[in-house]
């Protein structure tokens, strides 16, 4: 397949098509003055990161941004998803601002909107400033308050330009997977700092909301990822591990910001290890916001793991097709969790897809690069996304993960996401099959 099967006058009107990176992921943590980062010491320990790879120099999207967003423009996109770096906005995590780094995201902001593109700002997409680090990171309840400080100084400098902006993106990510999986930065595997990270994350969320919100910003979001979880056998243990999987994964931070609690048998397996005082937070974690962001791939199959202790989930492998990454394919859970999020807490606001994609083993032939399968992902995806507007689901809009191949974290840059194939040693960008199929798809 090398075209898209659907066109842009298939969704309502105004409906925003988007395109979706990271700072650590794209920029080149190396160039303009930033701090070091978590990510750069974890990916400097042996084991941590494939073939020893990190973000210092990426996709060098900090010199080439025109270029890319050239590109973007010229595809037809509406709106420009990037997170802004913490590291290269304040080096320390708290006090003195980098200029340097403040006036690179204030020139990208102008291209975006110069090129009559929305700019979607994330503050935070897990590059934690390494000073923060060293004082607990995540496990520190200050987090909130550093975290709010730095929204309030990225928002007086680039605020008025921001059509939209979510704090943190994956909170799944930043605390379970980084604290009890130990798979991303700090690399930690003990559930005392994850049930820490487990509440200062959405703690540091309602942190930063309120201080946008005081300074005027609107159309504030929050974006949490997604993964269709099946018991993997019919017994009543794999339907508790699915159950548990799915409150931990999907329900938790959502459930905390629009419902103002966490789900009962997550919270029993992690409340002995809670930071005292959690229940009076509530307020602040669930300071309303304007709209939500579901990030979605895959779906997994769960069962209990061997020892039945909290968080020993197995996974069995499922039949569907697969990615370079090996998740499956089942377009049906993003369906799934648009009218989860909006039967159960939504409560009217918009919703946005705010990463879909899939890794392909994606490279140049004679000057094209053809990743059919990525296109049938997308077109599978987009048609169930029709699917929820058909059925009254008010969604706004939907960002590809991502615009470029880049530095998809532990896996290094092996494992290609994007629909402009990058690269790494010339640096040359090279749109995908898919990049034309979506430009042709837009343009009807
Ligand atoms: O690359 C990541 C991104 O940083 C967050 N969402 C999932 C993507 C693919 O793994």
């Amino acid at each position: 397949m090398t075209v898209l099967k659907l066109s842009r006058s298939q969704f309502p009107a105004g409906f925003q098509f988007g395109a979706a990176g990271s700072s650590y992921q794209t920029e080149g943590h190396g160039f303009g003055g930033a701090g070091g980062t978590h990510w750069d010491s974890f990916a400097a320990t042996p084991g941590n990161v494939a073939n020893g790879e990190n973000g210092s120099i990426a996709c060098d999207h900090y010199h080439h941004w025109p270029q890319d967003l050239d590109l973007a423009a010229e595809c037809g996109f509406d709106a420009w998803r990037f997170s802004i770096s913490w590291a290269r906005v304040i080096p320390d995590g708290y006090g003195a601002a980098n200029s340097a780094g403040l006036d690179f995201y204030d020139r990208l902001i102008d291209g975006i909107c110069a090129r009559g593109m929305k700019p979607f700002a994330t503050l935070y997409h897990w590059e934690l400033p390494s000073p923060l680090a060293d004082r607990g990171g995540w496990m520190n309840r200050d987090i909130a308050d550093w975290f709010a400080d730095y929204a309030d100084t990225v928002m007086r400098r680039i605020g008025d330009r921001i059509h939209s902006v979510a704090p943190i993106n994956e909170p799944w990510c930043v605390a379970w997977l980084s604290h009890f999986m130990g798979l991303h930065a700090p690399g930690l595997r003990d559930i005392r700092a994850t049930a820490r990270a487990m509440h200062h994350v959405p703690l540091a969320h309602g942190a930063a909301v309120q201080a946008m919100r005081a300074l005027g910003q609107k159309n504030i979001g929050l974006v949490a990822n997604f993964e269709r979880v099946l018991p993997a056998f019919a017994d009543a243990a794999s339907c508790r591990a699915a159950d548990l999987y799915d409150q931990i994964y999907n329900r938790w931070f959502l459930s905390a910001v629009r419902l103002g609690e966490y789900p009962a048998d997550a919270l029993a397996g992690l409340a002995a290890h809670m930071p005292a005082g959690w229940e009076q937070d509530f307020a602040q974690i669930s300071t309303d916001v304007d709209w939500i962001g579901i990030n979605y791939y895959t779906r997994k199959l769960i069962t209990a793991g061997p020892t039945g202790m909290f968080g020993d989930f197995r996974e069995v492998e499922g039949p569907l097709p697969k990615t370079d990454v090996g998740w499956e394919i089942h377009s049906e859970g993003l369906l799934h969790f648009l009218k989860m999020v909006w039967e159960e807490c939504a409560r009217g606001l918009p919703l946005y897809v705010t990463e879909n994609g899939m890794a392909n083993a994606d490279f140049p032939v004679a000057g094209a690069v053809p990743d059919n399968a990525r296109i049938s992902y997308l077109q599978d995806h987009l048609r169930q996304l029709l699917r929820a507007v058909g059925s009254g689901i008010d969604v706004r809009g939907y960002f590809v993960w991502s615009f470029l191949d880049n530095f998809e974290w532990s896996l290094g840059y092996a494992k290609r996401f994007g629909i402009v194939h990058v690269d790494f040693d010339s640096m040359r960008r090279t749109p995908k099959a898919s990049y034309f199929a979506l430009r042709q798809a837009l343009s009807r």
